[in-house]
């Protein structure tokens, strides 16, 4: 009897040991530095090789917001095949388009409390402009998997974002499988940095990224 529960004791003590580490397992964080630019905030953090993401995009709901001639937020990643809606919450009509290659669309102009939508079905950066306004611009990225993140006022990141894709509409996003992948960054006014990372089933892995202003590449080759 006190033989088993000893035994019990010790079995929820190790696991006790474990649960930390079980619960960070997958999970990338780290830091991004930059170094010529004000801000490490709006870098897309995002990994390649990785197995097939399966998240269901069925009941996502992503918006890129128009809002004192702004668009929000200035970057936007979104797995593909996800639709995102281009509300204007202004004062004045805007008319969003695009020609780059990932999607050539134009909504035409619209009125404000209106708003429209698009499909994304392939992978690659859109840059997003406004045919009224030609300061307006932000970036959608299309990507192949949910392992991505955008960084926060302080250049930190969590891949993946969990409370962006809740939010977003997708629910229960699997953490990284065990691997070695690259992480990449995708700025408009930094060079791309990409390094090999590995993923354990250990430990959390914490990395950081120092970049430079230059000319980002291609979101994928
Ligand atoms: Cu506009």
């Amino acid at each position: 009897m006190h033989r088993n529960l000893n035994i019990k004791i010790l079995a929820v003590g190790i696991l006790l040991l474990y649960l930390p580490a079980l619960a960070a397992a997958g999970k990338l964080t780290g830091i991004v530095k930059v170094k010529g630019l004000r801000s490490p905030a709006n870098i897309l953090v995002y990994l390649t090789k990785t197995p097939k993401s399966a998240v269901n995009i069925a009941g996502t709901q992503f918006v890129m917001d128009q809002q004192n001639l702004t668009f929000l937020p200035h970057i936007l990643p979104i797995p593909v095949g996800a639709t995102v809606a281009f509300p204007n919450n202004d004062k004045v009509d805007h008319n969003v388009f695009s020609l780059s290659r990932a999607k050539n669309f134009n909504l035409g102009s619209y009125k404000p409390g209106e708003s429209k939508t698009i499909r994304f079905d392939k992978p690659g950066m859109v840059e997003v402009r406004c045919d009224v306004h030609a300061e307006m611009l932000a970036y959608i990225m299309v990507m192949k998997n949910h392992y991505f993140a955008v960084t926060d006022s302080r250049g930190r990141f969590e891949i993946p974002d969990a409370i962006f894709l809740e939010q977003s509409g997708i629910d229960g996003a699997a953490n990284i499988p065990p691997g070695k992948y690259f992480i990449k960054t995708w700025h408009e006014k930094l060079k791309t940095k990409k390094q090999a990372v590995v993923v354990s089933n250990d430990e959390p892995v914490s990395i950081q990224l120092d970049l430079t202003r230059g000319t980002p590449s291609v979101l994928y080759k």
